[in-house]
């Protein structure tokens, strides 16, 4: 192999070299900057105001380390290659290479060991977020319905026993789920029509409202302040209109607002309030058809 030019060993030396190199520089940079300061921080993720949604902001940011310092090596190796490996001269033969075993086995493992190591991760976050504690601090009846928003607040009671909820006033107006920080909460998801998906961003949680088949999940709000939240589930023609703002307020505050809430006849049923006038109607047609 006398014939091979003197430059080559040297180029592979290099390129050996390199390849350990840009993988610690991505990850060095990646977990110096995994703090959740800014929205570059996490990767496009909103500022975070739960428990829960911490565990999955943890998981989104580590997805994206491991993508980028798998993708720096594919494309150091695409483009690196062809400039290391090139002819360096006219009368020069490339080295003729059939095959790389080596190589051939770490580009067959490799990825397994990654989808093994996604999807261990994604199962462990994923039971930590749906994990409900026996007694939650409070517990919230959400009903998705066409078109909008109500909560109802079991835990409470006006007098005489009476159901206290919150929803639209109607029109324009969205209405406000009021629960308080640093508690557990549960969301009891309701349907009486059609799949709705109860969200909060800041919460970075979401679950389908699925007719006939109730869901629930708990979140811990981490912080105090008022965020959006949002129907995810194409439910109809005015789909758009599910909007919701999520309050969360000191625990005093809550148990005020709550005070007031059952004094006020608007915000007042006899019975759990289930779907409007609207669904109701829906219903007893689906029964009467059903007879
Ligand atoms: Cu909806």
């Amino acid at each position: 192999m006398g014939w091979w030019h003197p430059e080559r060993p040297r180029a592979q030396r290099r390129f050996r070299r390199a390849i350990p190199l840009a993988g610690f520089v991505v990850l060095a940079a990646a977990l110096s900057g995994c703090s959740t300061d800014s929205q570059w921080e996490r990767i496009g993720m909103p500022e975070i105001k739960s428990e829960q949604g911490e565990h999955i902001l943890q998981l989104w940011q580590g997805a994206w380390i491991a993508a980028l310092v798998t993708g720096v090596i594919t494309w150091a190796l695409i483009i690196g290659v062809p400039i290391w490996f090139r002819r360096r001269s006219d009368d020069e033969v490339p080295v003729q290479t059939r095959y790389n075993l080596p190589i051939e086995i770490f580009y067959t493992i490799f990825p397994v060991i990654m989808v093994i190591a996604f999807f261990a991760h994604t199962v462990r976050v994923q039971n930590i977020a749906l994990d409900e504690v026996e007694n939650p601090d409070v517990t919230v009846l959400v009903v998705g319905q066409k078109w909008q928003w109500t909560f109802n607040y079991p835990d409470t009671e006006a007098a005489g026993g009476k159901n206290v909820y919150v929803n639209s006033a109607g029109g324009d107006d969205i209405p406000t789920l009021v629960i308080p920080v640093g508690k557990t909460v549960e969301f009891d998801l309701y349907s009486p029509d059609v799949i709705h998906d109860f969200g909060v961003p800041a919460f970075a949680m979401r679950m389908d409202v699925v007719p006939g088949n109730d869901n629930s999940f708990q979140v811990k709000p981490t912080g105090t302040g008022t965020f959006d939240g949002k129907c995810y589930e194409l439910c109809g023609a005015y789909h758009s209109r599910m909007l919701f703002r999520v309050k969360v307020v000191t625990e005093a505050e809550y148990e005020a607002f709550l005070k007031k809430l059952a004094a006020d006849p608007e915000h007042v049923s006899d019975e759990p309030v289930k779907g409007g006038v609207y669904s109701e109607n829906l219903i007893n047609h689906d029964e009467e058809e059903h007879e």
